[in-house]
């Protein structure tokens, strides 16, 4: 897909950015970039906000899905600087920005069960009081946290243990701990940016990447990939927020409107996940009969475990007392709601 430079992009944006600056209590424009297409949960979740904002106020939200503004990389920096009002990047893209975001690629730290996830994030204090400090410092108003399904691998050939993934080529996303995580299974981990994933599987630069039963469905990785393995050790988490300034500017009325937007879409995605991940994979088998999907049982699972005592040591050693603390208080939200 062809990406639009920076420049273009600003130039792009500029013109309608400066309509916004005085007219903060009047309809605005507000634009909300997003990691991928409008009918993946991020643009699902993503219109639900934009109907909720439209519903209640005289402003409107202009949706730009994955690839219209650049990479995830590139909608993060256009946030920061205002240009954008909303953005949604994930953690696994947030690592060299906010090193503490990475606690989500400890393997098997989150609740495999849908229930106990969903109200995880929900109560979490750790998500919903000291990320927000976090996000705070980088320019950013952190909305939500929500999870967006089970991550499985794909690979060229079956994974049972993780001496199957020596000497694999396994694209991860930019984030130094996944490059850990999979460096402790054996594997060979290469992070690239989402843009480049399909032509890299293509073309055998990479054999293997992760994402969750939708993503694999509705980006077709099944074509470009031979077996789905799931070890249940992780979900996908991702992350909306608002440029800090921007939201320091609204009025308690607008901030309202902006947080019960948040609520209502966090909501609706919750439910809009129930069944998604089995349908998804439902729906690989059906366009591709001869694919693997292998779900790893607890006893295939022990030796992946095994090895996530290693990644937690490699994220204290990236981000001393302050992950400690983060990764602290998730265990405690963890085992308040098992
Ligand atoms: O693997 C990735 O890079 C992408 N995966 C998902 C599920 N969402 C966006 C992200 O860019």
């Amino acid at each position: 897909m062809k990406m639009l430079t920076k420049s273009m992009v600003r130039g792009l944006l500029a013109g309608a950015a400066i309509t916004m600056l005085p007219l903060a209590a009047q309809a605005a424009e507000w634009r909300y970039a997003f990691e991928e297409a409008l009918t993946e949960v991020q643009g699902v979740y993503a219109t639900k906000f934009k109907e909720h904002i439209e519903a209640n106020s005289d402003h409107t939200v202009t949706l730009y899905p994955f690839g219209t503004l650049g990479e995830s990389a590139d909608i993060m920096e256009q946030a920061q600087s205002g240009i954008l009002q909303f953005v949604d990047q994930s953690p696994g893209f947030t690592g060299a920005l906010i090193p503490e975001a990475q606690v989500f690629f400890v393997p098997y730290l989150l609740p495999q069960d849908d229930e106990k996830l969903f109200e995880f994030f929900r109560t979490s204090k750790a998500i919903n009081e000291m990320f927000p400090e976090l996000y705070a410092e980088q320019g950013l108003e952190l909305l939500k946290m929500f999870p967006e399904g089970e991550v499985c691998l794909t690979t060229q050939e079956p994974v049972k243990k993780p001496e199957d993934l020596n000497e694999v080529k396994f694209r991860v996303m930019t984030n130094p701990l996944l490059v850990e995580a999979y460096a402790a299974w054996g594997a060979t981990p290469t992070p690239l940016p989402w843009g480049e994933v399909y032509g890299a599987l293509q073309t055998g630069i990479i054999q293997g990447q992760e994402n969750p039963g939708f993503f694999l469905e509705s980006t077709k990785m099944y074509e470009v990939t031979d077996v789905i393995t799931c070890l249940g050790h992780n979900n996908f988490t991702t992350a909306v927020m608002a440029n800090k300034n921007f939201y320091d500017g609204l009025s308690d009325e607008e901030k309202t409107l902006v947080n019960n937007a948040s609520e209502a879409a966090f909501d609706y995605i919750l439910k809009y996940q129930g069944g998604l991940q089995e349908e998804s994979l439902a729906k690989i088998k059906e366009a591709k009969p001869d694919m693997q999907i292998n779900i790893l049982s607890e006893e295939e699972r022990k030796p992946f475990m095994e090895a996530a005592t290693e990644v937690e040591a490699a994220f204290a050693e990236m981000t001393g007392e302050s992950g400690k603390k983060i990764l602290d208080q998730m265990k405690a939200d963890l085992a308040a709601v098992d």
